[in-house]
């Protein structure tokens, strides 16, 4: 037991620790990537960086298990590679390719990916949390024992949304797992300017819904973390509210001069780096080599010059299909009324 009473956290071993590297990596190399696909006009549309957050979706992601399901926001492309989507296809879904994980019609704000449950990808603010809400009501009315986790921003917090969802999911004892990435702004509006409370968690234990801050620059916290809350919403706890406090080292999107905020204040955040932080660790603990850091990089950099490749070689869908999936298609000879 440490002086607090907690129980010291279990030794981190190797391949684990390098996994959670890997993977924060992996986001941070693809969407330094796409910054630079963006600016060449590659990319095009809206393009939102999860730079600096990485260690929240690696490390919830730890927690749960295939059958569970996933909803995010705008800024999920770490979300969606973690969970197992592929690099090539979310490139291709921001060419706008057909062979895109939602062909080429979302583009970044709408990764789709029904195999790994991957249920977007979600372009409104607090639009996540009633579809969260309705997938795990699905679970608990066919008794299956799966947990739905919804990512949000904190800015999702004064939307009705956001209100109505944690109430229903409290009352009706839902598997969800609300997971809040407070990074401090809603594009420009800092939480303080826009809240008269801004614990984020006496909001949700104001719905009763048990609730608990993370360190979000320290993936092994919030994996810590995730596996105390998922591991009770699975056990039949109903909802539960995770904070994890981030920061985007970004711009909200390509088109925003930042005008809100200090550069000081971006470079004390920055000193906070979750990738150097895990590093450091795996380091001092005699885990990590400098080349195992080299061959990381160098598959990562493998990895998503593949899934430009693809993307590039990617096909435009043809004008002519452009209505399909729009609206429903008269039935086919033989084929029911849909
Ligand atoms: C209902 C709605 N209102 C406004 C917007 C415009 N908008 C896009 S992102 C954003 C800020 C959201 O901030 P937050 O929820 O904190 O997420 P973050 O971008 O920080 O990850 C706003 C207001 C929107 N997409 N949807
Ligand atoms: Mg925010």
């Amino acid at each position: 037991m440490t002086a607090k009473g907690k129980p010291p956290p279990p030794a981190l071993e190797r391949e684990h620790g390098l996994h959670l590297l890997r993977e924060m990596l992996r986001i941070r190399r693809f969407e330094e990537k796409c910054a630079e696909l963006y600016s060449a006009g590659k990319i095009r549309g809206f393009l939102h960086l999860y730079i600096g957050e990485e260690a929240v979706a690696v490390g919830v992601m730890q927690a749960l298990q295939p059958e569970d399901a996933i909803v995010a926001t705008y800024r999920e492309h770490g979300h969606a590679l973690v969970r197992g989507v592929s690099a090539a296809s979310i490139m291709a879904e921001m060419y706008g390719k057909v062979e895109g994980c939602s062909r080429g019609r979302g583009g970044s704000m709408h990764l789709f990916d029904a195999a790994t449950r991957f249920y977007g990808g979600n372009a409104i603010v607090g639009g996540g949390l009633p579809l969260a809400v309705g997938l795990a009501l699905a679970d608990k009315m066919q008794g299956r024992k799966r947990v739905t986790v919804c990512f949000f921003g904190e800015g999702a917090v004064a939307e009705g949304e956001f209100h109505e969802s944690m109430n229903l999911a409290a009352l009706w004892d839902l598997p969800v797992l609300f997971c809040c990435e407070n990074n401090l702004y809603a594009m420009g509006t800092a939480l303080r300017r826009s809240e008269s409370e801004t614990d984020l968690c006496l909001k949700a234990t104001s719905f009763k819904i048990p609730a608990w801050p993370a360190d979000g620059m320290d993936v092994l916290a919030v994996e810590e973390a995730a596996q105390r809350a998922v591991t009770a919403v699975r056990s039949g706890g109903g909802p539960y509210f995770l904070e994890c406090r981030t920061y985007r080292f970004r711009a909200h999107s390509m088109f925003d001069p930042e005008l809100y905020r200090e550069k000081q204040e971006v470079e004390e955040w920055r000193k906070r780096d979750p990738i150097p932080r895990l590093v450091t660790v795996l380091q001092d603990q005699g885990l990590m080599t400098e080349e195992d850091l080299a061959q990381i990089e160098t598959e990562i950099a493998a990895e998503i010059a593949e899934a430009i490749e693809f993307a590039e070689a990617g096909t435009w869908e043809p004008v002519e299909e452009l209505t399909r999936f729009v609206y429903s298609e008269p039935p086919g000879p033989g084929e029911p009324a849909r």
